[in-house]
């Protein structure tokens, strides 16, 4: 076993601890998003057919509970989250394989948020066997602050790719066109060993631009947290 597997208290470059673990992202001080009374996840993109697969058929497939810390690319670490749910290698041989037109050869895998949040990885990193569609953290079921009814987890990855409250799975076979600009432009594969921090300049370079962002971004999705769910130590 690599040193970086035995998780022993070393975080990836660049990283540094934090107490618990913070509601943090793009919905800022807006509540996590209602879930659907029949929450589906939206099968799309390179599929035969697009169809909804209901959150329940999760139940159907194989389950595997991970032991991870979480990295945001802003520079912070959740250590020893508890996560557990079907590892996302099951559901592409369940749900996806099954599901693709013909002759499709898939190379990204996109991801979408109840609340719009988007991310797009490569097969490759969307297949390593720590990449889960989580339903439980902590051995509670994801409250709507980390993701409920369901999220994507892939630890080896920045946060972002961490999809909460996922609704839909977008299969593609080519790279997305970029659109960000250059200054937003995100890894695509965004690896935290690799410090793949930002698409085009080199991850330690622009570590105290993104963390200036912790304080302000911490701040502003706390005030869109479940009351009372401040901090988890
Ligand atoms: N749907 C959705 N997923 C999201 C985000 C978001 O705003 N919405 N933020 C991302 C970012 S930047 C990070 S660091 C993690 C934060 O997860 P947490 O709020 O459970 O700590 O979720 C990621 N996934
Ligand atoms: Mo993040």
């Amino acid at each position: 076993m690599s040193p970086r597997m035995m998780n022993d208290g070393g975080l990836p470059p660049g990283q540094r601890r934090v107490a618990g673990f913070p509601r943090f992202g793009a919905h800022l001080s807006r509540p996590a998003p209602a879930v659907p009374a029949d929450p589906v996840i939206e099968l799309r993109g390179a599929v035969a057919e697009a169809s909804d697969l209901p959150i329940g058929a999760l139940s159907t497939l194989p389950r595997r509970e991970i032991a991870a810390d979480f990295h945001c690319v802003a520079g912070w670490s959740a250590t020893g989250l508890r996560w557990e749910g079907v590892p996302f290698a099951e559901f592409h041989r369940e749900v996806l394989v099954p599901a693709l037109a013909p002759g499709t050869t898939v190379t990204h895998i996109g991801c979408r948020g109840l609340d719009g949040w988007q991310s797009v990885m490569t097969i490759e990193d969307a297949l390593e066997d720590d990449v889960l569609i989580a339903q439980h953290l902590d051995g509670r079921p994801l409250d709507g602050d980390h993701g409920a009814p369901v999220r994507l987890v892939s630890p080896r990855q920045y946060g972002h790719f961490s999809v909460k409250h996922l609704a839909r799975i977008t299969v593609l076979t080519e790279a997305p066109a970029v659109t960000e600009p250059p200054l937003l432009r995100s890894h695509p594969r965004g690896r935290v060993w690799e410090e793949e921090r930002h698409g085009l300049v080199r991850g330690r370079l622009v570590r105290p631009i993104y963390r200036t962002l912790i304080g302000p971004i911490k701040f502003l999705s706390a005030r869109g947290a479940r009351p009372g769910a401040a901090v988890r130590h």
